[in-house]
């Protein structure tokens, strides 16, 4: 593998202080990849011992010159896609296209924070009474702690890098254990670019969890920008309570895709293979749970059992497959679980749902006369599985779409003024009408309820990493 393998602490690679290091496999076939450094606590408050020293010259480095070392980290990446999207397929899985799709995406949250960079605005207001000067700055919040997930782990990581360091914070990445290669040569090509030392910092704590609430701990860090499940997330706000740390969340989702009366099938059917199939089914964004109307649900059910069919499931490396491997055993595992339990709830199996015995694979798979309110409904199922329930009132569809602790994501199809109305009644931070994916680096990413805090990406997405200051002036 072309990636570093080691921690990534003031400018320098280095292994850990005690000399351990854990196993990244491939989970098309279980091999081992590489030995990554496990870093230790002690690692981890050096690698935020060397974000706290370089912010402020970090924080003083003129817009202009934070923005153009962004701008070259996109045309490194953007030149090298393919190598990092090899990298991202060895270690998570992925089919070859998803992983070049990400690591394009992955590039542009640089491009795009290298032109908020020199854009950070600020306010200049008079009081009320109008003897009085109001100055709005906007500073960088301070050293920031990153934690990312694998299911994308180019475009999280660079989602959180960019507009931290475009706002001037110097940042502590921790990857998720299975996918650290493709975030060491992110950091690489950040080096590379020019970005100077203890600025970004790379650690791989194993076990997690100690070495995260150290850093948290730490009287330095003044952000926690976190992206996994739910659970973590809870755990990791509590752990932000002590030192009152500003945090993001961007947690897990559970999307409706609603078909209503009169929706265009063709565009149905096309926009639920990629809101379903993008990446595997792995996705925060992936449609979850298929509301239908009555009038369409049988010609929808096979149409998209036909289209998923249509797919081939394989090794992501070779190219010709659409379908690669889950991150890992425990994952495949999860989905095979989800399926059972739903079948034994009366679910019809239309396709799929049998594993095959090697590698970390889950076919992809429809479930009809699905039960709203099953597991399989209320837990994001992070797989390949179509889940149909079927609906007579557009009332009751917005109310089963509701009907869910989270509020990431909805997908609506049909005449565009009553999916517009619809929209309206949907709880969730982004809403998807007449279009598979919504995913862009201009559009503010979240959700509401247990979903998560903040936004990532867009204008909003590097407020979350800056501070408003007022100065007041007598005038
Ligand atoms: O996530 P974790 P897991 C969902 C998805 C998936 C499920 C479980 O449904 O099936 O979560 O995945 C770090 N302190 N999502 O268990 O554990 C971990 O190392 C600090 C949705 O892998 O939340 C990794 O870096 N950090 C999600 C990150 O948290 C801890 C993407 C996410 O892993 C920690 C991923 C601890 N105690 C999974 N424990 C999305 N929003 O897209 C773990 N981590």
């Amino acid at each position: 593998m072309i990636s570093p393998h080691d921690l990534f602490i003031d400018g320098q690679w280095r292994p850990g202080a005690d000399g351990r290091r854990f196993a990244v496999h491939d989970p098309a076939d279980g091999s081992e990849l590489a030995k990554f450094a496990a870093a230790t606590e002690a690692d981890c408050l050096t690698a935020v011992d060397a974000a706290a020293d370089a912010l402020a010259g970090w924080s003083a480095t003129p817009p202009r010159q934070r923005s153009e070392i962004l701008r070259d980290c996109f045309d490194i990446l953007t030149a090298e896609r393919e190598q990092l999207a090899a990298i991202i397929v060895a270690e998570n899985g992925k089919a070859y296209a998803d992983a070049l799709g990400e690591a394009a995406y992955a590039a542009e949250f640089f491009r795009w924070f290298a032109e908020e960079a020199v854009r950070i605005g600020g306010d200049f207001r008079l009081s009320p009474s109008g003897d009085k000067t109001i100055v709005v700055r906007r500073d960088p919040i301070g050293v920031s702690v990153l934690i990312t997930p694998w299911n994308f782990p180019a475009a999280m990581a660079t989602r959180k890098i960019a507009p931290a360091l475009a706002a001037g914070c110097s940042v502590v990445l921790k990857p998720a254990t299975q996918t650290p290669l493709t975030a060491a040569y992110i950091v690489e090509v950040l080096r590379r670019a020019g970005v100077p030392a203890g600025v970004v910092n790379l650690v791989t704590p194993v076990p997690t969890g100690p070495a995260v609430s150290a850093m948290l701990h730490h009287p330095a860090v003044r952000k926690l920008s976190f992206t996994g499940s739910t659970e973590v997330g809870r755990l990791l706000l509590r752990e932000a309570a002590d030192q009152v740390v500003s945090s993001s969340m961007e947690l897990g989702g559970n999307a409706p895709f609603v078909v209503l009366p009169g929706a265009d099938l063709d565009a149905a059917v096309e926009g639920a293979m990629v809101a379903k199939m993008r990446n595997g089914g792995c996705a925060c964004t992936a449609a979850n749970r298929f509301y239908v109307h009555d009038s369409l649900v049988e010609e929808f059910t096979t149409r998209i059992t036909v289209a998923m069919k249509g797919l081939t499931m394989g090794p992501g490396a070779d190219r010709s497959n659409d379908v690669g491997a889950l991150v890992s055993p425990e994952e495949r595992d999860k989905v095979s679980r989800l399926v059972e339990q739903a079948v034994a709830e009366g679910a019809t199996v239309a396709l799929g749902g049998e594993p095959p015995a090697i590698g970390a694979f889950y076919p992809p798979t429809v479930l009809t006369d699905v039960r709203h309110g099953s597991e399989i409904n209320r837990t994001e199922i992070f797989g390949p599985v179509t889940a149909i329930v079927s609906f007579s009132a557009v009332d009751d569809a917005v109310a089963m779409a509701n009907d869910t602790i989270y509020g990431l994501i909805a997908y609506l199809y049909g005449d565009p003024g009553q999916a517009l109305a619809v929209a309206q009644r949907i709880d969730a931070g982004m809403v998807a009408v007449n279009r598979g994916v919504l995913s862009d680096p201009a559009a503010p990413f979240g959700g509401t309820k247990q979903s998560g805090l903040g936004r990532e990406g867009s204008s909003e997405g590097i407020l979350e990493f800056l501070e408003e200051k007022y100065i007041g002036i007598e005038v």
